[in-house]
């Protein structure tokens, strides 16, 4: 399928670089740059072969004024991106040029794309599935080495031939459950009823293991996000900094002093942490603090892991009680900080006193001094050995990141673990029929074999412009 306008982005992100670039795909896209360009030697964007780089300028025809120099690349369909024709125009990398350029070439008749546009017509085009156009802008936002390595994997297919193999064992049973439908009088077989449900039995536990691995693999695509959280002035901003290496968090001797929510990113290993530091909670008169523990609350609530801070130089207070409370439920671990204030000859029995009156709260204590930096490696090895329980095995197989398509791997487990219940119990072959069909298109979602406009917007509007 060839859509009919040619659209136009600047895909380079705005600010000022080195180079950026104008893009233009679809069939005029050719005949458009080459209204607005001009070689020094007479060539023509049209007269160039496919994949080759010309230099020259780009001119307002209008005004007969030169707008820039440039390098311009012409790919004919379909090797290219979109599979349509696409030319690039690299400009010098400012803002003004750039958009000068665009404007030109919106003049001359292509449109303004909308984000992704050029992906999801990758996607209509057919050279990419959904799951792999979805991998597309995984990877431009990964965080981290190991996020990177397992968005290039999904936009290579892995996830893709398995959706496919699972999608070629359902059609499989679909078509001979449908079978006899069409020809009701015959008798179904009990040897291949039989084969039939094993196979059933067997895609719904590799559905089953897809859906596991969703749990853990999600972090790497969305981050893990990790709320510091602990009654104010106990060193949480000073933990955060600790954390990233970096004067991030405001930190003072006031209690109070953070109000707002302060989010950063930091590598664990390749797990990407979306760490979060919050205001201190307590019973506050201020406007602006209400807000604040209103916010530190609702940080606890959307938390994968919370880092509870507790002040170890002195007693154990209520309120620290009050808010371990309040992360009871939560994969919790306690940093007891400002380990640096405590001397030697204190530590052993204020450890053992700590730990007796903490521990039904976690069992992972940790003490730390976001001062001197001791037990801030402890502390990220915990988040990550505590998010990550069974990663390494589940690292060599397939991974479901994307909510998206776990959404689907579940349906498609219900339907057909519906079927499967149905077989057994000997109910009408149309009801089966129409689980099993459900369960493959619900599949099929995934890759973008049945898919709907308002599926295809929703994904795309999340791209940026240019993609
Ligand atoms: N000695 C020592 N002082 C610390 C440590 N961590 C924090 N502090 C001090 O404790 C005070 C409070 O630190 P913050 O990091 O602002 O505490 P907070 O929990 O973010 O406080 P609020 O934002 O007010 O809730 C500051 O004076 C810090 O210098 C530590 O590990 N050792
Ligand atoms: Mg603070």
């Amino acid at each position: 399928m060839f859509l009919d306008d040619t659209i136009a982005a600047i895909s380079t992100p705005s600010g000022e670089g080195g180079i950026g670039i104008v893009r233009l795909s679809g069939k005029d896209a050719v005949r458009i740059a080459d209204k607005v360009f001009i070689s020094p030697k007479g060539k023509t964007l049209s007269a160039s072969k496919s994949h080759r780089i010309i230099y020259g300028f780009i001119k307002d025809p209008s005004a007969d004024k030169t707008v820039d120099e440039v390098l311009v690349s012409v790919m004919l369909s379909p090797n290219t991106y979109t599979r349509e024709d696409i030319v690039e125009i690299n400009c010098h990398g400012g803002m003004l040029p750039l958009r000068k350029v665009l404007e030109l070439v919106i003049k001359e008749g292509a449109r303004l794309a909308e984000p992704g546009e050029f992906t999801k017509r990758a996607f209509l085009n057919g050279r990419l599935d959904l799951s792999e156009a979805e991998a597309v802008i995984d990877l431009i936002r990964a965080k981290t080495d190991e996020s990177r390595k397992i968005a290039l994997e999904q936009l290579e297919g892995r996830l893709s031939e398995k959706i496919l193999e699972l999608r070629e064992g359902l059609t499989r049973i679909c078509t001979f459950v449908e079978a006899y439908i069409d020809f009701p009088e015959d008798e179904i077989e009990i040897s291949s009823k039989k084969e039939m449900m094993e196979s059933a039995r067997n895609i719904l536990m590799e559905l089953e293991s897809l859906l596991k691995t969703y749990d853990e693999g999600r972090f790497f695509r969305e981050g893990l996000g990790a709320a510091i959280v602990g009654r104010p002035n106990v060193g949480k901003s000073s933990l955060l900094n600790a954390l990233i290496q970096k004067d991030r968090a405001i930190v003072t001797e006031m209690p109070g002093t953070t109000r707002d929510i302060i989010e950063e990113y930091l590598n664990i290993n390749g797990l990407p942490l979306r760490i979060i530091d919050t205001a201190g909670i307590r019973e506050s008169h201020d406007m602006a603090e209400i807000e604040g523990v209103k916010r530190s609350l609702n940080a606890i609530e959307n938390a994968d892991i919370v880092i509870a801070v507790i002040d170890g130089s002195g007693p154990l207070k209520k309120e620290d009680f009050e808010m371990l409370g309040k992360v009871r439920d939560k994969n919790t671990i306690i940093a007891i900080n400002k380990s640096d204030l405590i001397s030697s000859e204190e530590q052993e029995s204020r450890r053992s006193e700590v730990i007796s009156r903490l521990s039904s709260y976690s069992t992972r204590i940790i003490w730390i001094s976001g001062k001197t930096g001791e037990g801030i490696e402890e502390l990220k090895n915990t988040i990550f050995n505590s998010s990550l329980k069974n990663w390494k095995e589940q690292r060599e197989g397939i991974i479901v990141t994307n909510l998206r398509h776990k959404i689907a791997v579940q349906a498609a487990y219900d339907s057909l673990g519906k079927a499967l219940n149905s077989m057994a119990a000997d109910q009408p072959i149309e009801i089966i029929a129409i689980d099993l069909r459900d369960a493959l298109d619900r599949l099929g979602e995934i890759v973008g074999a049945v898919t709907t406009d308002d599926i295809l917007n929703r994904i795309f509007s999340d791209f940026c412009i240019g993609k």
